[in-house]
């Protein structure tokens, strides 16, 4: 038996409903393709390891990559990636918002050989936002503004969370990545000497049919990480900055009380004593 072409890494938590018709929707995508699914899935309470191993026992190419005391979207992608041996790696989300439909495509383009990677977009003629809220669509075109500096010119989605790539120029990067939150595709485009030569494919961003977006503060604060890292990181250590920033924030609280005390309400600064005003 040949093995795996095209691995496809699908990070989970809490995505059980969704493994079934993923599993269904791909097996009815890539026929002619020898593909494989690595599902790794960060302990999710709903247990959707345990269905994706019984999706394992009936189709042989299904795998799925437990991790136990971990978080995080882009370690996990790197991860399912690393443990993948397949010359091309595609990675998308498990709750089928992705259109697996395009992944015959982006094989097809890495196949032929003119580029690294190809990314599924969201937002080039024929793509789609979907459904999505006003503040969905203004939070996302935002975060696609700050990463502009970042990323090759002409990108129209570089917070697609949907791509394909060799496997010799992801292996060439993973040790440059921060692995830090959500943003991959971002991460390893930033994390590049060279630009890396994309391509991207229109799709329209489906509704989640069944489970929850995790997408909270604390993906904000880590994206906030992710760009600082890729700025600054190559001269200070994020942490450094981050360590900065709450102290010198601390300091600034502090003297501004200070100066109310002092010269608003006329505190003594020696504490003994409250000075008329
Ligand atoms: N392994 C892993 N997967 C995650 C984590 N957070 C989110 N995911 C998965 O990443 C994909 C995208 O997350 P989602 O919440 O749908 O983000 P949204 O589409 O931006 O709302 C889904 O398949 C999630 O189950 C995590 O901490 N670890
Ligand atoms: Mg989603």
């Amino acid at each position: 038996m040949q093995g795996a072409v095209l691995s496809i890494i699908v990070p989970t938590f809490n995505e059980r409903d969704n493994i079934p018709r993923l599993v269904e929707a791909l097996d009815a995508c890539l026929a002619g393709v020898e593909w494989e699914l690595i599902v790794v899935d960060d302990d999710s309470p709903d247990q959707t390891a345990a269905v994706v191993r019984v999706q394992a026992c009936a189709n042989h190419r299904v795998r799925c990559l437990h991790r136990i005391g971990r978080r995080g979207l882009s370690s996990a992608c790197i991860e399912g990636m690393l443990s993948s041996s397949a010359p091309f790696v595609a990675v998308m989300d498990g709750d089928l918002q992705h259109d697996e439909r395009l992944l015959p495509d982006m094989l097809k383009v890495l196949l032929q050989g003119g580029y690294d990677i190809v990314i599924g977009s969201r937002y080039m003629a024929g793509g789609s936002i979907g459904e999505w809220d006003g503040m969905r669509a203004l939070t996302s075109r935002w975060a696609t503004r700050l990463s502009r500096p970042l990323v090759p010119a002409g990108l129209t989605d570089p917070m697609s969370g949907f791509f394909a790539m060799r496997r010799e120029v992801f292996d060439r990067l993973v040790r440059r990545t921060s692995g830090l939150g959500f943003k991959l595709l971002l991460d390893l485009l930033a994390s590049s000497p060279h630009p890396l030569r994309f391509t991207e494919l229109p799709y329209e961003f489906r509704s989640r049919q069944a489970g929850e977006s995790k997408l909270d503060s604390q993906v904000a604060w880590d994206y906030c990480m992710l760009l600082l890292d890729k700025s600054v990181g190559r001269f200070v250590p994020v942490r450094l900055v981050t360590f900065c920033f709450v102290g010198g924030s601390g300091v600034l609280i502090h003297f501004s009380l200070l100066w109310v005390l002092h010269r608003r309400l006329g505190c003594s600064l020696s504490g003994d004593r409250v000075l008329p005003r």
